[in-house]
């Protein structure tokens, strides 16, 4: 189980003969598509030591786990998360140092489903490709419908498919990392599962964390899913075109994001007429450039 929602983990066989099932756990062999038509196969993964340190953000948060595991003690599952976050910040500090090494700017683009964050890569990869080279990891329960998607536009792209886990970690990037080999100085963009409660959880070893919401879902998100809204740099209020439709409130949504991170960038957008895409891409290129001073600085 996840160990911190309690959700399944077991490997799903391929739905389509072409994409398989990732894992949560460091005890299984990853399977995954690489999206050069020889199909899934599995690695191997050596078990890495129990590293003490947490994942940049704070604490593990408590989801009350009892609930999902009767007769295992609300002490024992808060070690079993702990150790679960322990392996995944080992693994989220080698993909860093890829990522380092390679002068990758990683963005881990986290949302609920359908907030439109394949439609906003998409869009950005059209305005960005041209200035800056562009590689997409994308992650899913099933399917490689994303990542075709991203393939249409010409940048490289590998799916992930989690099977029944809810969230990608840091071991599954830095395994697709390997088959994707992004192109030195690239931005790479990862898609993660569509959930806004277990991804906060998980550092993926990315520079900055960017969740989607779109006007369709209501401006007290960020208050009932606190720990993503906090462990994000940026929010794209997305599918603004739908606006003069609802009686959603903008001004409303961003204070409630704002009342939760303080230091919350937020930018307004629609992925269907383009609106904010240029913002976003001078976002991306500033951020990434003061990323590449603080490493220099390091
Ligand atoms: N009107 C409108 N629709 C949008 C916009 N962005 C995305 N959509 C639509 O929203 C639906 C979901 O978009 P996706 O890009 O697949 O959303 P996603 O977040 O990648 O979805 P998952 O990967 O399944 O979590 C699609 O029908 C899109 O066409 C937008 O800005 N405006
Ligand atoms: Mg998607």
């Amino acid at each position: 189980m996840c160990g911190i929602c309690g959700c399944g983990q077991a490997e799903v066989a391929p739905a389509d003969g072409r994409t398989a099932a990732g894992i949560q756990s460091h005890e299984h062999d990853a399977v995954h598509d690489h999206g050069d038509g020889a199909g899934p196969h599995a690695h191997p993964h050596p078990h890495h030591d129990h590293d003490p340190g947490r994942r940049p953000g704070g604490d593990a948060p408590d989801h009350g786990h009892a609930a999902h595991a009767p007769g295992v003690s609300a002490e024992r599952l808060i070690r079993i998360e702990q150790d679960i976050l322990s392996k995944n910040d080992a693994f989220a500090r080698q993909n860093r140092s890829v990522f380092s090494a390679r002068r990758l700017f990683a963005l881990n683009v986290v949302s609920s489903p359908g907030s439109g964050k394949t439609t906003l890569l998409v869009k950005t990869i059209a305005a960005l490709k041209a200035r800056t080279p562009v590689a997409v990891i994308e992650g899913d329960q099933q399917t490689s419908n994303d990542a075709e998607r991203i393939r249409a536009t010409g940048a490289p792209a590998i799916q992930i498919n989690t099977g029944r886990g809810c969230h990608l970690d840091a071991h599954m990037v830095g395994h697709a990392l390997e088959t994707l080999r992004p192109e030195a100085g690239a931005v790479l963009f990862i898609e993660n599962v569509g959930n806004l409660v277990c991804p906060a959880a998980f550092d993926l070893g990315e520079a900055r964390r960017v969740v989607v919401l779109s006007v369709t879902e209501g401006e007290d998100k960020p208050l009932k899913y606190p720990d993503m809204f906090v462990s994000a740099d940026l929010m794209l209020l997305n599918k603004a075109d739908l606006l003069p439709h609802l009686d959603f409130d903008v001004g409303l949504c961003l204070a409630n994001a704002l009342r939760i991170n303080p230091n919350l960038q937020t930018l307004t957008v629609s992925a269907r007429t383009g609106e904010g895409i240029a913002a976003f891409v001078a976002w991306i290129e500033a951020s990434a450039a003061r990323h590449v001073a603080a490493l220099a600085r390091a």
